[in-house]
C-alpha cells in the first residue's frame, strides 16, 4: 500500500507493485482484487488509503493482521503479537512457486524531455528518481509529491517516507529535518508542494544552522493543487513567495545554504549538480511547473475521494 512504499524490496522477485485501488501500479489492482486471499498485515485503512474507500479489502477471503489481533471469516484472535504470527504463518503456509511466476512487475518509466522545453512534473519526478541510490530517504509531502514518489521505481535499501494517516501538510519539512539530525550517513531528498512548505518552513534554518545536506524540491505550481483535484474554491490559490531568495535570508550571511529556481529540464539537472556538491547545508530547488500539470493518478484518486467526502448536511 501507498504508506508502505519502500518497505518491500522493489527488485524482490516477488514484489508486484503499489495497490492503491484505482490508481495501483499498472496489473496490481487486478492482481490484489482478483487473487484467492489477501492478508492485509498492519494495514491503515482511511479515506487516503482506500481512495475514497473504494479500495478497501473485505470478505470472507481477507485476513487482516493488526498489531495485536487477527481477523478473518468474522472471527477475531487475539494474545499474540504481529511478529508471532507471521513467523507461524511463514512456516505453515505451502509454497506457491507457480502463481508467483505467473505475474511479473515492470515499473513504469517515464521518457526524458527535450533539456531547454518547460518544466514538466514528469520530467522533474524522472530526474530525481535518477537521484535515489541506496543512501537515499525520500521524504514526501501530502499533495501531488505522494504521487510522484509512488510511481518512482525504488533501489533497493531506498526509503520513503509520507504521513498518510492525517495528510497534514507541512509535516516533510521539519521531519526530514530530523531524519537528516539523526541519519547523517543518508542522503535527504524532500519532495515538498508550495502550499505545504509555506507552513513550516522556518524549519530550513535549522538545517542551516546543523549543516544538513538536505536537498528540497520545491515544486512551485501556484497552489494547493490537490484540493483544487478534490473540492476546489478562492482558498486554494495562495500568495507566492521568492523560495530560492529565502535562503539569503536563512544564511543571513553566515550559512551555506544554497538557492535555485528552474524553469527547465536542463537548468534542473544543472541544480542538482550543484545541490549535491553543496556538503555543508540544505538546498532549495524551486521547480516552476503548470498549475494543470500533475498527475493522473492525482486527478483520479482525487474524483474517488471528493465523492467519499461530500456529505449531505445532517442539520437543516
Ligand atoms: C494542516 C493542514 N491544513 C490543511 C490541509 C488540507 N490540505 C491538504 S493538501 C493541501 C494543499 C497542498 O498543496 P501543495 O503543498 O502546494 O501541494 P500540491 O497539491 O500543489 O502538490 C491542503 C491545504 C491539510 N491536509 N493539513
Amino acid at each position: 500500500m501507498a504508506a508502505a512504499k519502500g518497505l518491500f524490496p522493489e527488485d524482490h522477485a516477488n514484489f508486484r507493485g503499489l495497490y492503491w485501488g484505482e490508481v495501483s501500479a499498472p496489473g496490481t489492482q487486478e492482481l490484489v482484487e482478483k487473487a484467492d486471499a489477501v492478508l492485509c498485515i498492519a494495514p491503515v485503512f482511511n479515506d487516503y488509503s482506500t481512495v475514497g474507500w473504494t479500495a478497501w479489502p473485505k470478505g470472507e477471503n481477507v485476513l487482516v493482521a493488526d498489531p495485536n489481533r487477527v481477523t478473518v471469516g468474522g472471527q477475531t484472535f487475539e494474545g499474540f503479537t504481529l511478529r508471532e504470527f507471521l513467523s507461524a504463518l511463514a512456516k505453515k503456509a505451502p509454497s506457491r512457486p507457480a502463481s508467483a511466476r505467473e505475474s511479473h512487475y515492470t515499473p513504469t518509466k517515464i521518457a526524458p524531455a527535450t533539456p531547454d522545453a518547460r518544466l514538466t512534473n514528469d520530467e522533474m519526478t524522472r530526474q530525481i528518481n535518477g537521484m535515489l541510490t541506496s543512501k537515499t530517504t525520500l521524504v514526501a509531502e501530502t499533495g501531488d509529491s505522494w504521487f510522484n514518489a509512488m510511481r518512482m521505481h525504488l533501489p533497493r535499501h531506498a526509503r520513503v517516507e509520507t504521513e498518510m494517516q492525517w495528510g497534514h501538510i507541512g509535516w516533510s519539512v521539519p521531519s526530514s529535518f530530523g531524519n537528516a539530525m539523526g541519519s547523517q550517513e543518508r542522503e535527504h531528498i524532500v519532495m515538498v508542494g508550495d502550499g505545504s512548505f509555506q507552513l513550516t518552513a522556518q524549519e530550513v534554518a535549522q538545517m542551516v544552522r546543523y549543516e544538513l545536506p538536505v536537498i528540497i524540491f520545491l515544486v512551485n505550481n501556484r497552489g494547493y493543487v490537490i484540493e483544487i483535484a478534490i473540492h476546489d474554491g478562492p482558498y486554494n490559490y495562495i500568495k507566492n513567495w521568492d523560495y530560492a531568495g529565502l535562503m539569503n535570508v536563512f544564511n543571513a550571511g553566515e550559512g551555506h545554504g544554497l538557492g535555485m529556481t528552474v524553469t527547465t529540464g536542463a537548468e534542473l539537472a544543472e541544480a542538482i549538480k550543484k545541490a549535491q556538491a553543496n556538503h555543508r547545508g540544505p538546498t532549495i530547488i524551486e521547480c516552476q511547473i503548470e498549475r494543470t500539470d500533475c498527475t493522473e493518478m492525482l486527478v483520479q484518486w482525487g474524483k474517488r475521494v471528493a465523492s467519499a467526502n461530500a456529505r449531505k448536511p445532517q442539520i437543516s
